[in-house]
């Protein structure tokens, strides 16, 4: 008896079920394509999971995101928790994500730890994933795109060492959550790089939780308690907005120098009003970019030469320079 004719007998026995099994078995086959073949642009779909998507280095970050997918011609779409930056919140809004089974997901993960397991999942399920801005300590992503944030929390202490002059003085740090690579890594160069300066003496950390009121509630306690503050740095948009008001609120506006991270619509107006002192620009909007273009390579094959890591340029802006053409990337636009 020839296959071909064993072959039909056993379907006509089995029935339905086995012509279901049969065609689930030739499509699922069909999606292995071999691993040179290349996907047509037009089937891409990309999702970008937000560390908080309310955020205006998020919101920037879906711009270049979404401008390159439009270049390339692949879907896009951004998702996250609007409201908080946390594990609980982030990641039902990335399982529901990898449920929609994306051709590949950039996500910021909200926490070093916590988000290595849902990653895990993701890439079980056959999703590549880039990690944009934060990353997690397990290197299962395809790549990693953030800002050099160890230099970039030195760039800090130099320019509120500078800011602060030669008198010196007791200086804090307005933090979001332990835990968070890229805040983490802010943190440390900023302290390591403090120590340079004899004048300037580190007092406390404080978490905010990424929490702008209780950053400010956070910053007054502060200065209650050290009346010769001399300044402040504050790790991101969110700390840096309740540090910026709480100062203002008490008046020491200019007498308690802030330098901080990221360049938000009201961190710009607060360099311009002379409150902040000096920001350190991030480039949310070609991270977005470079993530797209790594996912879109990746899911082309054309995965020779694709690092591991891809670090983007930063900028300390102050007033001095904020209107220097080459700065304009670096301003955030939500
Ligand atoms: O500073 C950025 C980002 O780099 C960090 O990982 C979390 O906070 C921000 O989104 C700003 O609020």
């Amino acid at each position: 008896m020839s296959r071909r004719l064993v072959a039909l007998i056993v379907v006509l026995i089995v029935g339905t079920g086995a012509i279901t099994t049969t065609i689930a078995f030739a499509s699922s086959n069909s999606a292995k394509a071999p691993s040179s073949a290349k996907t047509p642009s037009a089937k891409i779909s990309i999702t970008l999971v937000a560390g908080i998507t309310t955020d205006a280095f998020y919101l920037t970050m879906k711009k270049g995101a979404a401008a390159e997918a439009k270049k390339e011609g692949v879907s896009f779409t951004y998702t996250g928790s609007p409201a908080a930056f946390s594990p609980p919140t982030q990641i039902p809004f990335l399982n529901a994500t990898i449920a929609r089974h994306p051709s590949a997901i950039l996500i910021a993960p909200t926490d070093k730890s916590a988000l290595i397991a849902p990653i895990q999942r993701a890439i079980k399920a056959g999703i590549p994933v880039v990690t944009v801005d934060t990353l997690i300590t397990k290197k299962i992503a395809l790549s990693n795109v953030s800002t050099d944030n160890p230099a970039g929390g030195r760039l800090a202490a130099d320019a509120l060492a500078k800011a602060i002059g030669s008198a010196g003085g007791d200086v804090g740090i307005m933090a979001t959550t332990p835990g968070v690579s890229t805040t983490d890594q802010r943190i440390a160069g900023f302290k390591a790089e403090l120590k340079k300066f004899p004048k300037l003496h580190f007092t406390s950390i404080q978490y905010c939780n990424d929490d702008t009121p209780t950053a400010a509630r956070l910053t007054s306690a502060l200065l209650a308690a050290h009346p010769n503050l001399a300044g402040m740095f504050a790790v991101n948009v969110k700390s840096a907005d309740g540090v910026t008001s709480a100062v203002q609120a008490a008046g020491k506006s200019g007498k308690v120098k802030l330098v901080e991270f990221d360049a938000g619509p009201p961190q710009m107006a607060a360099l311009k009003a002379g409150t902040v002192d000096a920001l350190v620009a991030q480039y949310p909007y070609g991270i977005g970019q470079l993530g797209v273009q790594l996912a879109v390579k990746w899911l082309k094959h054309d995965r020779a030469g694709i690092k591991k890591h891809y670090g983007t340029p930063s900028a300390v802006i102050t007033k001095a320079n904020m209107n220097n053409p080459k700065i304009k990337k670096f301003i955030y636009t939500p």
